[in-house]
């Protein structure tokens, strides 16, 4: 900490102690707690810890919406190896102003591409490697999706960023590391400089290298400091400071979400230690409560992002057309994101035409249709007068005659910080009042649903604040419940009762009888990632469990380590098999253990 600012934070404590919190100062972005601050004291200017303009003006957005497209997209993977050939990547009808008119039309604030995946082919025309859309038969080899992206998004008034991969598996010099951080600087700066204003700038942390694969020390000081000099309003997400991965790909917030927070990010050099200090990890379910700030030495305005996708993977499979998820599902998420102080990072991933799948167009406008009747009716009278209070207080809203509601909304002005740590709300009924639930955090939204309601007024009871909050908007909604489709997707058609399993690792069954058998899917067990589960695997055949044949595939279960959903492969030709057998190596490259009920089979 330089001496100013330290000077700054001692004489702010001691205003504090003699004339309360009007004289201490704010932090923006991130604040470092003196050596001898008590717990009341860094509670106090953890209140005082505010947002940058940028993260301010992105928190205020809520959707975003991800376009995962590139060579993936061509081949049906989740992750490419780098070894794929331009020439896949050949869209028939791309039209990037369809992409933007649907997100427009249902909601979104800002458009990211990937501008390259981990595969490392390039969606514009880089100098930097010929691994590109210049080497691609579309448009002869003249084409720019980014560029087209970016004037779809001039056009329409849409907010615009880029994923661009640390990990890449084509270029020949990752690995070795000042020549590929050059490379990447380069990739980077083309991006930041000719495509008009960039708003975010994402940086996947993924890396399936595992144990023995090439190692590259990234420097995050010079790609950020390329971003501030070249676009200083751009946010930098995930491996960056501004904005937090929220830690898992299933479209799922935290109840407690603390924009103050106490994780340092991966890219300071110091992260490591910090982190390890307070037992944090970016998953953790606690980032910035007051028992967390007893042992924390500074404090982030790190907001968190919630990314997921429409599709179980983040590319276009024809496969999925049937599996985009439920209106019911996407509610959920919202009302776990937005509705959980974080903002949804929504994928729609354009399919080999070049266009957003009718499916997707379809879920996207009846979500869009959902929220307007929900939120397009609010039932609070004069909710948007700011009230600032304490723990202690409570505060009565009038409610439109005998309105019916189930979901009620509350907004701190996050401009001043994020401080209300507890609260309920009550309802009048014409019984009297009811409490029908309480929450911790609020922070930018804070959306708490509850069993339908008839009532005339909204209470709500602050019961624990850090100095004194601003409530901004306090709302009240009717949204009615959904229900899921019932899914006809199946991964398996062979029944299990006729399987025998043979040995554990690897795993090898008996089907029962001979089988034509044309695609197998793995499903980790409830969805969730484990160590010793699967990720690079080897698919083998048998009549009479001597004589085994490998399955060409493409042998990775890519990404299954953060997107635990299921992966099913697709056999060149289908193959006749009494016996499978699955040898599989962990993300550690380990020995792996499949259940048999995380393997189907799809026969003829
Ligand atoms: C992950 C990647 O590995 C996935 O492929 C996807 O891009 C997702 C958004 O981030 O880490």
């Amino acid at each position: 900490m330089n001496i100013m600012k330290y000077l700054a934070v001692a004489l702010g404590l001691l205003a504090l102690g003699a004339c309360g919190e009007r004289s201490q100062p704010r932090f923006v972005k991130h604040l470092v707690f003196p050596k001898e601050a008590t717990l009341e004291q860094k509670v106090s200017m953890a209140a005082h810890l505010v947002p940058s303009p940028q993260q301010l003006e992105w928190q205020q957005m809520e959707l975003t919406a991800f376009l995962h497209f590139g060579i993936n997209t061509f081949t049906g993977r989740e992750w490419g190896d780098g070894t794929e050939e331009p020439q896949l990547f050949n869209p028939t009808e791309l039209d990037a102003e369809q992409w933007v008119r649907v997100l427009k039309e249902s909601g979104f604030k800002m458009v990211l591409i990937t501008a390259k995946h981990h595969d490392g082919f390039c969606l514009w025309p880089t100098k930097t490697t010929s691994h590109s859309v210049a080497s691609s038969p579309w448009k002869d080899g003249k084409g720019d999706v980014v560029k087209e992206l970016r004037d779809a998004c001039t056009k329409y008034d849409m907010k615009f960023g880029v994923y661009l991969s640390p990990w890449d598996r084509n270029a020949k010099c990752y690995g070795n590391s000042p020549e590929y951080n050059r490379f990447f600087i380069t990739q980077l700066t083309e991006l930041l400089t000719n495509y008009g204003e960039v708003h975010e700038v994402w940086f996947d942390g993924a890396n399936g290298e595992g144990p023995n694969g090439k190692k590259q020390e990234y420097d995050w000081d010079a790609f950020y400091e390329t971003i501030q000099r070249l676009q200083p309003k751009a946010v930098m997400a995930i491996m960056g400071d501004d904005v937090r991965w929220v830690g898992n790909e299933k479209g799922i917030g935290r109840e407690t979400e603390w924009s103050a927070t106490v994780l340092t990010p991966g890219i300071y050099a110091r992260s490591a230690e910090n982190n390890k200090a307070l037992g944090v990890f970016p998953k953790a379910k606690d980032l910035g409560s007051r028992e967390m700030l007893v042992d924390a030495k500074e404090l982030f305005w790190y907001p968190s992002e919630v990314d997921v996708s429409i599709r179980p993977g983040w590319f276009w499979h024809e496969e999925e057309n049937e599996k985009v998820k439920s209106l019911k599902h996407l509610t959920d998420i919202y009302f776990q994101s937005v509705g959980y102080n974080s903002v949804l990072l929504l994928n729609v991933p354009p399919d080999t035409r070049g266009l957003i799948h009718e499916k997707d167009v379809e879920r996207l406008k009846e979500f869009a249709v959902y929220r307007e009747r929900v939120f397009g009716d609010n039932k609070v009278i004069d909710g948007q007068i700011m009230w600032k209070a304490e723990g202690g207080n409570s505060r009565t809203y009038a409610l439109a005659a005998q309105s019916r509601l189930n979901v009620v909304m509350l907004q701190e002005n996050i401009a001043n910080g994020q401080r209300i740590e507890k609260f309920k709300v009550e309802l009048r009924e014409k019984s009297g009042w009811k409490e029908v639930g309480e929450g911790t955090t609020v922070g930018y939204k804070r959306m708490l649903r509850f069993p339908e309601v008839i009532a005339d007024s909204v209470r709500i009871r602050l019961v624990n604040t850090r100095l004194e909050a601003e409530i901004m908007n306090v709302a009240a909604y009717y949204a009615p419940v959904l229900e899921d489709e019932v899914s006809t997707v199946s991964w398996n058609n062979w029944p299990r009762t006729s399987w025998t399993k043979l040995s554990d690792v690897p795993l090898v069954v008996d089907l029962g009888k001979v089988l034509q058998v044309c695609s197998f899917t793995y499903v980790p067990k409830d969805a969730l990632a484990k160590p010793d589960m699967a990720y690079k695997y080897k698919f083998f055949n048998s009549v009479d469990g001597k004589n085994w044949m490998l399955v060409p595939t493409n042998g990775e279960f890519s990404n299954i380590m953060h997107n635990p959903l299921p992966q099913t492969v697709q056999f060149p030709k289908s193959v006749k098999a009494r016996f499978i057998k699955i040898d599989a190596v962990s993300p550690e490259d380990k020995p792996a253990k499949i259940e048999m009920e995380e393997i189907g089979i799809i026969v003829k």
